[in-house]
């Protein structure tokens, strides 16, 4: 697939730290793309409308016509789908440490991605004033967020639009965020603290020791410190910063010199909506249609089959914003749903794990 491969489509908004590992992979193996950038709200035509999907999560990637939901399937498709040449440098760590790299990068992901996981302990220490306007809260985020986590915030007064009453119910206002902020501190404490005194004890450069660049691995551990340390007041100078954690902070900021750059210094093309569809849609399927394993256990519990219509949903965050379409594949990874928009149909692929299809008119519910 390197050598000639269907175009690739970034939908993002640059301060995601979701939408940074695909970046920061794509530069490191460079791999040409192009950028759609969206809105940090919804709405965002040019996925509902353009190509018919509901899915409200940020980053979305197409290769050609197969489009990937979340970054842990995005990763998984690109190490499959571009593997180590030449012009697309493995980030993996050679043999014979191959397999042991493979699974800690995964369990890290695991870890990190899961409910109750680190990144949403990292969402907790958010500080407060980064949604608010002087004075007042900025009620239009905080209940596009609030939606994120199934909370229906009451809809804004005409008198008083900016109002910061009725943002209380969200998981980022200011006192939900205040009673987090404790336990939050000491989980992600912990976690440079373990980096530290592990691997960035010996002075190395990256987590696998001998490694002459950035892998996998460095790419699943580092996300959530890259982001943290960037937002003024996230993470407490003298608890969690370089004087306690010089190796970690070090890692971090070299981390960043080496996977911001794009090769040969060239940014990735800004493609709008529309382009980005009919680029999508007039191109090849990036891989062969995928057969729904008829022995597979949640297939034969939802009585699913290929050709059944059905909705599909994240189940951890974002979880009321469904897909419909028709079944097209089933295995160990991922399921595939043909949704049809107005240019034709793409193959949505979404991840197993944190991820529910169940048959139309069924399975409704949260889980
Ligand atoms: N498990 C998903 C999570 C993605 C996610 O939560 N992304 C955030 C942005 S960093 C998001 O979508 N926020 C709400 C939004 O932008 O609509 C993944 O790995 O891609």
């Amino acid at each position: 697939m390197a050598a000639a491969h269907p175009p690739i489509v970034l939908y993002h908004y640059p301060t995601s730290p979701f939408a940074k590992r695909i970046v920061w992979y794509l530069n490191l193996r460079q791999i040409p793309y192009s950028q759609c950038l969206q809105p940090v709200i919804l709405p965002r035509p040019d996925l509902k409308e353009e190509l018919g999907i509901s899915y409200r999560r940020i980053p979305i990637l197409s290769i050609g016509r197969d489009v990937y939901l979340d970054t842990r399937l995005i990763l998984a498709k690109l190490e499959q789908l571009f593997p180590p040449s030449p012009s697309h440098p493995s980030l993996t760590t050679p043999s014979p440490l191959q397999n042991e790299h493979a699974l800690l990068s995964a369990l890290l992901s695991r870890t990190i991605i899961a409910p109750n996981g680190l990144f949403l302990r990292a969402a907790q220490l958010l500080p407060p004033k980064l949604f608010a306007a002087p004075g007042n809260g900025t009620p239009q985020f905080l209940r596009d967020r609030a939606d994120l986590s199934g909370v229906n915030l009451p809809p804004s007064s005409p008198s008083s639009p900016n109002a910061a009453a009725d943002v209380s119910a969200s998981p980022l206002s200011p006192a939900t965020l205040a009673a987090r902020r404790p336990e939050a501190l000491v989980e992600i404490r912990a976690y440079a603290a373990l980096l530290e005194r592990t691997v960035f004890s010996d002075g190395r450069p990256w987590i696998v020791k001998g490694a002459g660049g950035p892998t996998l691995l460095d790419i699943e551990a580092v996300w959530i410190l890259h982001w943290l340390r960037q937002i003024p007041g996230a993470l407490p100078a003298g608890y969690v910063d370089s004087r306690v954690f010089p190796g970690v902070f070090a890692w971090v900021e070299r981390f960043g010199r080496a996977a911001e750059q794009r090769p040969a210094g060239e940014a990735a093309a800004v493609v709008q909506g529309a382009e980005a569809a009919s680029l999508i849609a007039g191109s090849a399927f990036a891989e062969a249609e995928a057969g729904v394993d008829a022995a597979d256990p949640v297939v034969l519990a939802e009585g699913l089959g290929k050709g059944v219509q059905v909705r599909m949903w994240p189940t951890d965050w974002g979880f009321t914003h469904k897909d419909t379409g028709t079944l097209v594949g089933v295995d160990d990874a991922q399921f595939v749903v043909e949704v049809k928009g107005k240019r034709g149909t793409v193959r949505v692929h979404a991840p197993r794990r944190g991820f529910k299809v169940a048959k139309v008119g069924e399975g409704e519910s949260r889980l």
